[in-house]
């Protein structure tokens, strides 16, 4: 694979290494599991650095692992600046970031901004104290509605399903005050305008990087800042569980862009950190905001995410994301799928056509300038799991939409390494999810050796995109295509061509450098992409 001599020909010094990375999405409860009681950690990641080496990623993005009762994976954060035991504590994190390190992978943490666990020890201590008090002034208490209070005070829904406010009892046993959490009500939100607050999560940013962290994810990014008056939102917006609009109160209100810049100002003491936020908004000035230059490094774009196979949707994504940051310089940024959707695979209709438009897709994102998120698994072609059995679901939206939404555990089975049985070397227990037995084909050890598999497509397209000189440049320009087919080059003379329609296309001119289905003659097949130099 790449040694040092030959990556420094195409390594600009003068850029941050973050401006092409590829970045690892790493689920932990999902990845290895180290100390066999059935869930991944941070060990179990340490173990498969060789791997993620050989896969050819630069940096690893690893969700939440902080101290947590685990109401939401470890989204529920109960003391920022420590590590859950069940990932391995502060000790894990320690010697992975250090043998990361020394294979020159990133590592990157998640962190929480937006809201903590019900049982951090502030909110235990705002349940203890009284209405008005500095301890319930870092969360958002109010009264409630109606004459004894009894209704909550606006009509936000939960993210997750049910009210967005849970009543609490006062110290003296009465029903009282009502505290907002736009997720589970294990997960109050913060009150940002707290300096405290601001205070300590400065904090914890300087506690992680510290320790040697290259960087955060910032869970909920456009959500810390809340509305003046909390306004009750409109109702049509009002049922819909996991997402929300431009137009929701509820997040991207203009006071978060202090807050980003405050963050900034802390990150910037150290020179080569990355943020990244997760900023689900739609509207391209809005979302450029976000990454102006005293903001946040990066955001995800989602629209690559939620766009169809077909050429339209896709060209019609890679276009509004490149629009959104331009205008700020920043850089794009590509991910297919993450811990919160439905894989690709599945998304783009499941079985073999499934699997042959996810390899079409990572080679087109592979082909854009930029830095590019991949959700562990995706490089062995994983499908979603959609028949979990109800009783291992732990998704909170299962509970919290009355068995309505079966929420996003499919997603996150764990990943199968080897053997012929499960947990295909995941673990030596039984693990927190289900693994099915036809992942045999899929296993890691099987893909290693064949050439054709999806983890090799993978292997073979990073180290391409290392490599070679052809994928410089900041922009892409589109060629013409035949129908319902996509055809773009890069500065530096990559050519991607994608084919969405059903029938074979004409390649045109050039080298085939990889391709991710057979090329026969000049004839890329339908549901496919070629790289040509
Ligand atoms: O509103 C959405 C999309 O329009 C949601 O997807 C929402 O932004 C998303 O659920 C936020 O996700 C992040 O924070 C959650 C956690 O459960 C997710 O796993 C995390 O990615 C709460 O911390």
């Amino acid at each position: 694979m790449t040694d040092a001599p030959e990556v420094a020909l195409v390594t600009d010094l003068t850029q941050p290494w973050w401006r092409s990375a590829v970045f690892y999405q790493v689920y932990p409860r999902s990845f290895a599991d180290s100390d066999g009681d059935g869930i991944g950690d941070l060990g179990g990641v340490r173990d498969k650095l060789g791997y993620l080496e050989l896969l050819g990623v630069d940096a690893l993005w690893i969700c939440p692992v902080m101290r947590s009762p685990m109401a939401d994976g470890g989204y529920d954060v109960a003391d920022p600046r420590d590590i859950d035991q069940l990932f391995g504590g502060l000790p894990a994190l320690d010697a992975l970031i250090a043998e990361a390190h020394t294979r020159q992978i990133k590592v990157t943490m998640d962190l929480v901004p937006n809201h903590t666990s019900d049982q951090h020890s502030w909110f235990r201590a705002a349940l203890r104290a009284a209405p008005g008090s500095p301890e319930r002034d870092r969360y958002i208490f109010r009264d409630g509605r109606g004459p004894d209070g009894a209704r909550p005070p606006n009509n936000w829904p939960s993210i997750f399903g049910g009210p967005a406010w849970t009543r609490v009892t006062e110290p003296d046993g009465r029903p009282g005050q009502w505290y907002l959490h736009l997720f589970a009500p294990e997960q109050p939100d913060l009150n940002w305008t707290n300096q405290e607050v601001v205070a300590d999560f400065e904090q914890t940013l300087r506690f992680w990087l510290d320790r040697g962290v290259d960087g955060f994810r910032l869970d909920v990014a456009h959500g810390m800042a809340k509305p003046e008056g909390l306004p009750d939102m409109p109702e049509l917006a009002v049922s819909a569980l996991l997402e929300h609009d431009d137009s929701d109160p509820r997040f991207n209100n203009p006071a978060v862009h202090e807050i980003h810049r405050r963050i900034r100002k802390v990150v910037a003491e150290y020179p080569d950190a990355v943020t990244i936020g997760e900023v689900w908004v739609h509207d391209n000035t809005r979302f450029g905001e976000y990454v102006r230059p005293d903001e946040l490094h990066l955001a995800f774009n989602f629209r690559l995410a939620e766009a169809a196979f077909s050429a339209e949707a896709v060209r019609a994504a890679i276009d509004n994301s490149l629009a959104a940051v331009m205008p700020v310089s920043a850089v794009p940024t590509w991910t297919l799928s993450n811990h919160d959707i439905d894989r690709e695979v599945t998304r783009y209709g499941g079985g073999a056509v499934g699997v042959a438009r996810a390899r079409a897709m990572i080679l087109l994102e592979l082909a854009l300038p930029g830095t590019v998120f991949i959700y562990n698994g995706a490089e062995l072609g994983l499908p979603n799991v959609d028949d979990l059995p109800d009783e291992v679901l732990q998704d909170p939206v299962w509970e919290r939409s009355g068995h309505t939404r079966r929420g996003r555990d499919g997603c996150r089975v764990p990943l199968p390494w080897q053997g012929a049985v499960p947990p295909f070397g995941f673990s030596t227990a039984t693990p927190w999810l289900p693994i099915p037995p036809e992942w045999v084909e899929s296993t890691v050890e099987a893909q290693l050796e064949d050439a054709d598999s999806t983890l090799s497509l993978y292997r073979t397209a990073l180290e391409l995109r290392a490599l070679r000189p052809e994928f410089a440049g900041d922009r892409i320009e589109w060629c013409a295509a035949a129908p319902d087919s996509l055809h773009f080059r890069r500065r530096g003379g990559l050519v991607c061509v994608l084919n969405a329609a059903a029938a074979p296309i004409q390649l045109p001119p050039g080298d085939v450098l990889l391709a991710s289905a057979p090329v026969r003659g000049r004839e890329l097949p339908p549901n496919a992409a070629a790289w040509l130099v």
